[in-house]
This record gives structure tokens, C-alpha cells and sequence, in this order.
């Protein structure tokens, strides 16, 4: 019980003995503070039950289309192969899925640079297909979280042509131009460009445009009202059709100080203060949510890239009518080296600080909003490798840890397509099997600068996007059954035995497992929105936590280590009954974790 509830109860019990009636006794008076105490306890807000939602409830699975399977044989996945593995996808009892970009598109950044909102990328397929898609995602009660990327768009987008074709078309407040009298602009950083350069010098109106991204991403102006209303439009469009929401791309870039001050020589983590956040933004999306998002039952997850626990109920409080859901950042940073470019830390990452991080982020969405909770994504390596344990003898394992983790936490998992299969990092050793820009320019960068490109692709081969990309394991056929043809990307060699196909068949594989957690957390409204307690906080090996919901506690107890491991939980378990473990004999000894055990007990 909260303070405020505390004080609550007493203020009624005082007041309820004053008005005490002389027939009645006054132990009957206090039986009912007592029922009232308990009804407060049970409303108690840290519990965050105020608002049961459908997406709160969900497991999202998120799919990347360009990988999961090929129905033509040109080698690239696409909306009919999606459709014909719908089945797949029910069978795991996930209930959204998350597109990664569909819309037409030259492909410079894989879909993330959009040359038309309202149009089907041409290797996806067509509008038709799409509509089929939709519509036997719903026949089978699947949702359907589409990605809204309109921080920038494609420089082949219509708009952009317009925009750069003279510096007096009506296009030309749809992007961010400096025009070259008044000299250099101050630098920003480009995350994909060779030279890191956010600024690109256009010569027929002699102007520079923004792109944080690629060249071929130019940012849209978000302060032109146009603009805005041009995207709600096209948002329109989409949910019309009867999509179930979106997933935002960097939407905390849409705004900035578009003055582009000098930037500070340090940032003392503050860095989105300068390229992100800019003061209208929480107009603007307040704006999309009365124009749009309010008027349908749908979803939408603010990818939070730079957004702290500080600004994080900005974007998703209930009372602000913006978003329902935050996607942070700060998870998927640890351990990396300061000061280099996605180099892990030789000694992993530190479980306590993941631990404190985690709970932290829980804390923030307690009594208001909601967060999500995720571990692999198409801009991240795969899951196991980078927080589990990919060798031989203990992936299987460490994925299902990781797993359980992710479906017991107080936040909609979003769980990235292959990680059920326990799929890992390919971890390419040749710059030419790469494809992706991030990949590419920065090799071209280093390579420029005579710097250490073996360093780099040592590095590369934990850290880089790729290896999230690679095709879909369906089975032990060439190609692992995910193309008739060449892939767009190499398959993962271990295919021959890590594929749906082999782990159908067996009841303990890491898929069978993630059936099983997605049903215990469905099973026990507590993993959802039960309040989250972190136990034995200094365990450096052992990750320990209760959830509980309406009178029911459940304890979780993840080895995130390779050895065997002790938590000191200080209450007694012998009562406790098993939900979940990823041993055959979990359960039995709770006492001693065996390497990366995950088991999961009811209390009472
Ligand atoms: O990513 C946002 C983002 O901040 C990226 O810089 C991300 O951190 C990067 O991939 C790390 O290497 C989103 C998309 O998820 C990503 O795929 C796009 O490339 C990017 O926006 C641009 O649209
Ligand atoms: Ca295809």
C-alpha cells in the first residue's frame, strides 16, 4: 500500500468510529475498514491496473519481412511468403506483428528511406497482396503494427524531387535547407553517411539539406503544418484499411532545433537535446493523436532513441494523449566501449547494471504509461549472442533463458522472428557478405582514414545489423528453405540443424519452449501486469524477481551465467510451484541454478 492509500484508510477509520451508530459494534466497524483496507490494497496503483489494454496483454512478434521467406525465387521475402506462413506464426501464440518497412522504397537503408507512404515496396509485392495479407492476418486474429518512418523519407520520394527541383517550389519548407550564403552550417552527425557528414550540398539551388541518416534520407520539416497534415493523411489511409497500429521510427527526431546551433565539444549524454526533442514535439504528437490516433483502436510504440526515464512519461502517460507504449534505447547499449564505433567491452556486459537498468525502467511505467521490453531487433545482432551464450552447449539453453526473462517482465515483449529458434550471430569475416549501409560506410570511412578495418570487423561481427538480418531457418533444404533462388543475404550455415523443421519434432527445443512461456505468461495475468520486486539486487550472476497481481505471486529466477549459481532469496520457497523451467528436472532444486537455468514458480 502506497502512502496516499495509507493514509486513505486511516482518514476512513477514523471518521467511520465517529459515526459509529450505538447498536452497531464496534469490532463490525472495524471488519469493514478491514474490507476497505483490503479493497485499497487491491487497487493499489503500483500494480497498474487502472488501464487493462489489449496491447498491454499482447506478445508482439516482429518480423522482418525482406527475411523470412520468398515465394517467387528472386531471393527477397515478400508479402506472399509472409501470407503463406501465417499458420507458423499463430501456431506460437503471439498475438501483434510488427512489419518492418513494406512501402516503396529504393532501398538505400532496407525500407527505411520511403519513396511513396501509400505504395507497396515493388520486391514485396503489390497492394493486392497486401490486402490479402491483412486480411488473413485477421481471419486468424493476428494483429497487424506497421512502421511509420517520417523523420526523413526517400530523396526519390516525390516530395524531395519537388522539393530540390528550385528553392521557390511549394515543396521546399517539406525539408530542412541551408542555403549556402549564409555560409557552412554547424556540423551534425549522419549516421550512415561516409563521412558522417548530416549535411549534403546540392547544386542546383546551391542549398545543403539535412539527412541524420543516408544521403538518401533527407529529414522532413516537421514544423511546416503541410507537412503534418500530409502524414496524417496518409496515417489515415492505413488505418482505414484496418491496420492495428504503428510502430514509430525515431520519432523524437520529427522535432529539433532547426536554428542548428554550434554543439557543445562534450555531451554529457544529453546529445538529444541537440538533435532530437525539440520543444514542439509533444504539440506535434498531440496533434497526430486528436487528428488521428484517437479516433481508431489501434496501437503505437514510440521508438525512443535518446529518451531517458526522466522524459519517458512525456510520450506515453495516459493523461497526455500522445502514445501508449516507449521502445528504449538504454537496454541495448550496455556494454559497449565508450568512444568507438559498436565495439563490445571484451568482458560482456556487467548483469548488475542490466539488472538496476531494467528495474529502473520498470519504476518509470509503475503508476502511468507502459514500456516494452525487447532483446533483439533488425538493428541489433542476435539475441543469444549478444546477452546469452551462443556455443555449442549452451544456446539452447541461454535462449530460453532470455526468453523467460522477456515474457516475465512487466512491459509487451516484442520478440524478434528467429530468436524462437535460437538463431545467432552468422558473424561474417569479409566486408563483401555485408549489406548493410551502416556496415559499408563506415568500412569506407576507416578504410579513408587508414584506421584499423580488422579491429572494425572483429567488432562487426558481434555488434553489426546483419546479423539480425539473415534469412528465416525453416527447414534443412538449401537456403534453409527460405528461397528457391539466391538469397539477398547469406543464410547462416548452422541452418542444417537450427530450423523450425528439426524443432517441430522435438517437445524441449528452444521453440517449443517459447510456446510454452508465451502460454505461461497468458496463463498468469501477474507476469503481465503484476508489480515487479528485484530480489538479491548485488547477485552478479543471478537475476531474481517476484511479480504480483490480485493475490497471486509469482517468483523468477534466471542464471544469466555459465556456472552453477545461488540466490539468496531470504523467504522461504518450499511451497512453491513450477510454471516453467528450461531444465528437465527445473524445479527440483531451486536452490542451485544450473547454467543459464531460467525457472519460473507460483508462490501463492
Ligand atoms: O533506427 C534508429 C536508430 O537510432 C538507429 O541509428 C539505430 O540506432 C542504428 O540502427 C544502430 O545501428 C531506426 C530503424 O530501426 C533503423 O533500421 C533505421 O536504419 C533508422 O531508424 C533510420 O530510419
Ligand atoms: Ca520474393
Amino acid at each position: 500500500m502506497n502512502f496516499k492509500n495509507y493514509m486513505f484508510a486511516l482518514i476512513a477509520m477514523a471518521m467511520m468510529l465517529s459515526n459509529c451508530n450505538q447498536k452497531e459494534e464496534k469490532s463490525v466497524q472495524v471488519q469493514k475498514f478491514y474490507e476497505l483496507f483490503k479493497n485499497s490494497e487491491k487497487t493499489d496503483s503500483t500494480a497498474n491496473t487502472n488501464s487493462k489494454k489489449w496491447w498491454k496483454e499482447a506478445v508482439v512478434y516482429q518480423i522482418y519481412p525482406r527475411s523470412f521467406k520468398d515465394s517467387n525465387g528472386d531471393g527477397v521475402g515478400d508479402l506472399k511468403g509472409i501470407i503463406s506462413k501465417l499458420d507458423y506464426v499463430k501456431s506460437l501464440g503471439v498475438d501483434v506483428i510488427w512489419l518492418n518497412p513494406i512501402f516503396s522504397s529504393p532501398n538505400d537503408d532496407n525500407g527505411y528511406d520511403i519513396s511513396d507512404y501509400q505504395g507497396i515496396m515493388k520486391e514485396f509485392g503489390t497492394m493486392e497482396d497486401f490486402d490479402a495479407m491483412l486480411k488473413a492476418m485477421h481471419e486468424r486474429k493476428l494483429k497487424v503494427v506497421l512502421d511509420l518512418v517520417v523523420n526523413h523519407s526517400s530523396d526519390e520520394h516525390e516530395w524531395f524531387k519537388q522539393s530540390k527541383s528550385s528553392r521557390t517550389s511549394p515543396y521546399r519548407k517539406y525539408y530542412h535547407w541551408w542555403e549556402e550564403e549564409k555560409g557552412k552550417p554547424n556540423p551534425r552527425y549522419s549516421g550512415f553517411d561516409v563521412n558522417s557528414d548530416a549535411w549534403a550540398y546540392d547544386a542546383k539551388t546551391k542549398s545543403y539539406y539535412l539527412h541524420y541518416f543516408s544521403v538518401k534520407q533527407p529529414d522532413l520539416n516537421w514544423e511546416n503544418p503541410k507537412l503534418r497534415e500530409e502524414i496524417y493523411k496518409m496515417m489515415k489511409f492505413w488505418f482505414d484499411k484496418g491496420i492495428d497500429g504503428f510502430r514509430m521510427d525515431v520519432i523524437p527526431f520529427i522535432a529539433k532545433d532547426t536554428t542548428f546551433p554550434v554543439l557543445p565539444e562534450k555531451y554529457k549524454g544529453d546529445w538529444s537535446k541537440y538533435y532530437a526533442e525539440g520543444e514542439n514535439l509533444h504539440k506535434y504528437l498531440q496533434e497526430m493523436n486528436t487528428e488521428v490516433l484517437s479516433k481508431y483502436d489501434i496501437m503505437t510504440v514510440a521508438e525512443g532513441a535518446g529518451v531517458g526515464t526522466d522524459k519517458a512519461l512525456d510520450f506515453v502517460a495516459e493523461d497526455r494523449k500522445e502514445l501508449n507504449m516507449l521502445y528504449h534505447f538504454e537496454g541495448v547499449g550496455l556494454g559497449y566501449l565508450p568512444n568507438e564505433f559498436k565495439q563490445m567491452n571484451p568482458k560482456g556486459y556487467d548483469l548488475l547494471e542490466f539488472k538496476a537498468l531494467y528495474s529502473k525502467w520498470d519504476e518509470v511505467f509503475a503508476q502511468k504509461g507502459w514500456g516494452t521490453i525487447y532483446l533483439g531487433n533488425h538493428d541489433q545482432p542476435r539475441m543469444v549472442t549478444r546477452w546469452g551464450n551462443d556455443s555449442p552447449e549452451f544456446r539452447e539453453l541461454s535462449s530460453k533463458m532470455l526468453t523467460t526473462f522477456l515474457m516475465t517482465m512487466r512491459a509487451t515483449p516484442y520478440y524478434y522472428f528467429g530468436d524462437e529458434l535460437g538463431m545467432n550471430n552468422i558473424k561474417f569475416d569479409k566486408i563483401e557478405d555485408y549489406k548493410d549501409i551502416e556496415t559499408i560506410n563506415m568500412h569506407k570511412q576507416i578504410k579513408a582514414k587508414k584506421g584499423d578495418l580488422q579491429y572494425f570487423l572483429n567488432g562487426q561481427k558481434i555488434s553489426a545489423r546483419d546479423n539480425g538480418r539473415t534469412p528465416f531457418q525453416w527447414d534443412g533444404s538449401a537456403n534453409a528453405g527460405f528461397t528457391a533462388g539466391k538469397p539477398w543475404i547469406k543464410v547462416n550455415p548452422n541452418y542444417t540443424t537450427v530450423n523450425v523443421e528439426v524443432q517441430e519434432k522435438d517437445p524441449n527445443s528452444v521453440l517449443n519452449y517459447f510456446r510454452k512461456t508465451v502460454q505461461t505468461r497468458k496463463q498468469n495475468p501477474a507476469l503481465t501486469y503484476g508489480k515487479y520486486t528485484l530480489l538479491d539486487k548485488e547477485n552478479k550472476q543471478v537475476y531474481a524477481y517476484t511479480r504480483e497481481f490480485e493475490g497471486k505471486k509469482i517468483l523468477v529466477l534466471l542464471n544469466f551465467s555459465k556456472e552453477n549459481a545461488a540466490a539468496n532469496l531470504g523467504f522461504d520457497t518450499s511451497k512453491a510451484k513450477l510454471l516453467l523451467g528450461n531444465y528437465p528436472d527445473s524445479g527440483k532444486n531451486i536452490s542451485t541454478l544450473k547454467p543459464y537455468e531460467a525457472v519460473v514458480l507460483a508462490l501463492e
